[in-house]
């Protein structure tokens, strides 16, 4: 992806965090045990818009750590693994609203290439925050 891309992204850093997490509370209902402390999982709740906040934070670390991202994400993979207690197999699931987000935000610099360079990315994230559960 070219740095524009990135740009892109970024400016709508937490427009796609919210849409994201709000299609993984719909279409996979069974994350919605991890948060069900929060008084609304609606998609214009402020609990959905901050933890969207929260997650593309986490992305944005990892784009800053990519050259090493079990390391760089660490800290995040032991409060998942030790603290929230989330199954791994749901990094893959949010992966996969955030890519489905970008797709539906920016149809035409969403071309193949752009595809395979953001799932690949998405991959290592979730494998760098699986790295504390064993
Ligand atoms: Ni996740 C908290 C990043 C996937 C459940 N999560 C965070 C925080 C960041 C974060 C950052 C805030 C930590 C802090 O307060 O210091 N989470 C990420 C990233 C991904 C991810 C980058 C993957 C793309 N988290 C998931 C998934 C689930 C999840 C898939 C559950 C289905 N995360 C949580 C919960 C919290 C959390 C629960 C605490 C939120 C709260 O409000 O209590």
């Amino acid at each position: 992806m070219s740095l524009t891309d990135k740009d892109k992204i970024s400016k709508s850093a937490d427009a796609i965090g919210a849409d994201a997490l709000s299609r993984m509370l719909v279409v996979y209902p069974q994350t919605k045990t991890y948060f069900s402390h929060w008084p609304d999982l609606g998609p214009n709740s402020a609990s959905v818009k901050n933890h969207g906040k929260n997650v593309m934070g986490g992305i944005a670390l990892a784009v800053s750590k990519i050259d090493d991202l079990t390391a760089g994400l660490l800290e995040l993979s032991e409060q998942h693994a030790f603290q929230l207690r989330v199954d791994p197999a749901n990094f893959k699931i949010l992966s996969h609203c955030i890519l489905v987000v970008i797709a539906g935000l920016f149809p035409k610099d969403f071309t193949p290439e752009a595809h395979v360079a953001v799932d690949k990315f998405f991959c290592g994230v979730s494998l760098a925050l699986a790295e504390r559960y064993r």
